[in-house]
């Protein structure tokens, strides 16, 4: 099989450029952000970015036939929310060591803010309840301002 060699060669470079354009994906940091929690249980887009240390405005959609939320992962101790974007939930703007920042009721669009101090990387999820379960997460990365 003598030219089975450069096929494969050509397949491995194929891969690694897939993998290079994966890798300039990664979101600008925006203060200003628009999150949809879709129907079928995903965070659109799945991946976003803020600056560190300054107030972030996100609006926060669910579509027409789900609630959704959108808690931010161990960000409490680092951050802090506004006071809307919670509806009547208020209660929950805190959730152990998770950042609560936003609850949409079904069709509604909410607008909250929110802050975190600390860079990194931290998850996105819905804590209604069976939705992370059901893969309702998303990456949020908060970059240190240079
Ligand atoms: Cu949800």
């Amino acid at each position: 099989m003598p030219r089975l060699r450069p096929i494969l060669a050509a397949l491995t470079t194929g891969v690694l450029l897939l993998a290079a354009c994966a890798g300039d994906d990664a979101p600008d940091a925006t203060t200003d952000l628009e999150v949809t929690g879709t129907d079928a249980l995903e965070f659109e887009p799945d991946s976003f970015a803020v600056p560190a240390g300054q107030e972030v405005t996100v609006r926060f959609t669910a579509e027409e036939a789900v609630e959704h939320d959108l808690v931010i992962e161990g960000a409490a101790m680092h951050g802090m929310v506004g006071e809307e974007g919670h509806g009547d939930h208020d209660d929950h703007a805190m959730e152990g060591d998770d950042l609560h920042v936003a609850h949409a009721d079904a069709g509604q669009t909410v607008t909250a803010t929110f802050m975190i101090d600390e860079p990194g990387s931290y998850e996105v999820y819905c804590s209604v309840p069976g939705h992370r379960e059901a893969g309702m997460v998303a990456t949020l990365t908060v970059v240190a301002e240079g």
